[in-house]
């Protein structure tokens, strides 16, 4: 099962987080949004972070190899995230409250792997893109069905489509709130 969901990994980071100090004027009027997202394969430019306000993009970012990404100099503001990862359900954060200083940690991070058409469930029409793009070489318009992101299209891909805990799943929203979390469906 591939359902991954990072769970308080970037906590014990935050005591010793002192890049902000080295920026204080800047700090003091924004904000840094980080997490992680924990999938069995190596980032490499194939995953970003979307922060919006409303319908306007305020800033994209790669999430690195390990998984982790760092939004900094946030201005002050509510904001929805999303993190958006080829062949896997998106995940989304609604009404974040970045205040002056604040240092924001997204803890869950939960993405599925299947979604090959990125409709936000995995189903029969995931698998039967997965299909036809077997052999196929990789490009922008197939990327999708890399789910494994092994950078080639084959049977691999359709068995993590197919998997209990993948297939039948839907995406995740969650409501981020200043004292914890509460899921949305
Ligand atoms: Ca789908
Ligand atoms: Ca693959």
């Amino acid at each position: 099962m591939l359902n991954a969901g990072a769970a308080d990994t970037l906590r014990a980071e935050d005591a010793s987080n002192t890049a902000r100090a080295e920026n204080s004027v800047e700090s003091s009027e924004s904000a840094v949004i980080s997490g992680k997202v924990d999938v069995p394969f190596t980032f490499n430019n194939d995953g970003r972070v979307i922060l919006t306000q409303g319908e306007i993009i305020v800033k994209i970012v790669n999430i690195t190899a390990d998984g982790t990404y760092v939004l900094s100099d946030i201005p002050v503001g509510n904001y929805n995230l999303t993190v958006s990862i080829p062949g896997w359900t998106e995940y989304s954060v609604k009404d974040i409250t970045a205040g002056a200083g604040d240092d924001i940690t997204i803890y869950h991070n939960t993405v599925i792997a299947g979604d090959v058409d990125h409709s936000g469930t995995i189903d029969i029409a995931d698998v039967g893109e997965a299909i036809l793009s077997i052999g196929g070489t990789l490009s922008d318009e197939n990327i999708g069905a890399d789910v494994d992101h092994d950078k080639t299209l084959g049977l691999s891909d359709i068995s993590l489509v197919l998997a209990d805990g993948n297939y039948g799943e839907s995406g995740y929203t969650i409501s981020f709130l200043n004292n914890g979390w509460s899921q949305t469906y």
